[in-house]
């Protein structure tokens, strides 16, 4: 069950906490739509020219893991990440979920684009350390922060498969470190053991996050996947500092549509408007 309304009450823990739970947002066939869809990805069953696609590490340690697309990479369950899933009907649906659009317009406006939309995995008896980090500052190259990610279980998440913590409250500090990662000394001052917690999840729960908040997860020795989906919500307006370039436009003027996708998605033809029928709330 997904909140009711996203009020006054809602803003204000948002507020306080740097994080919301917003419960089961997604119908459980849309969800399950979208966990065969990743492995379907995953495997090179369904493929979209350009996706970028990281592999997992073997040694669980957190560097410059090198990114690349489906032809220039192969059919595993071994991925670590996955970039723009707005390009799959399934999960652009899932995106721009009414219960989302109302959280984006109360904290961002009526004009919203993505930085990201983005599968975050930690494979069975693998997962990388993902260090503590916020998603903002100028080592994003934008013009403007991202305001909110709204992060989805898509397996259960349990302290035994590297579940989130986080360190409530922390974004509170502003921009920590304007390339990601803070510091040891910052560490020690922001994120001590007894501020974090672990950020347990259903499979299909939907948690909202300031992109201030301070972050991380560990590894995944248990037998099954951790599998997750992100999405990093903006003003429309805001540009890429380099190119000038905006963002894909999930909702309001020049919003993406999920037809335009089906027609053009290169998919198994998995029934994706009933998936999207059935999520509406
Ligand atoms: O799923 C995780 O372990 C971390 C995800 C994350 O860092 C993000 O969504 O920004």
């Amino acid at each position: 069950m997904s909140i009711h309304q996203f009020g006054m009450r809602e803003v204000a823990r948002f507020a306080e906490d740097g994080y919301l739970r917003l419960g089961q947002v997604a119908s459980s066939g849309h969800l399950q739509a979208m966990c065969d869809r990743i492995d379907e990805i995953m495997l090179g069953n369904v493929r979209y020219e350009g996706m970028p696609m990281q592999r997992d590490t073997t040694t669980g340690e957190y560097g410059k893991l090198p990114t690349r697309t489906f032809e220039e990479s192969e059919g595993t369950l071994a991925y670590r990440r996955i970039d723009d899933l707005q390009l799959d009907p399934l999960f652009l649906g899932y995106m721009q979920h009414p219960v989302f659009r109302e959280i984006t317009e109360a904290l961002i406006g009526p004009n919203v684009s993505i930085f990201r939309a983005m599968f975050m995995n930690k494979p069975a008896e693998h997962g990388t350390h993902l260090p503590w980090h916020q998603d903002v500052g100028i080592g994003w190259g934008l013009d403007s922060n991202p305001e909110v990610t709204i992060w989805t279980a898509l397996d259960a998440a349990t302290v035994e498969n590297g579940c989130m913590q986080v360190v409530p409250g922390s974004h509170k500090h502003g921009v920590i470190n304007e390339m990601h990662f803070p510091s040891e000394a910052d560490q020690a001052r922001y994120a001590r053991d007894e501020d974090c917690i672990h950020m347990e999840a259903e499979a299909g729960e939907a948690i909202l996050l300031n992109n201030l908040l301070l972050h991380r997860s560990a590894r995944n020795p248990t037998g099954k996947p951790r599998r997750a989906f992100s999405i990093a919500y903006m003003d429309a307006a805001t540009h890429a500092v380099k190119t000038g370039e905006t963002f894909p436009v999930i909702f309001g003027e020049g919003a993406l549509t999920g037809s335009e996708l089906i027609e053009g998605a290169r998919t198994d033809g998995a029934p994706v408007e009933k998936f999207l029928e059935e999520s509406r709330p």
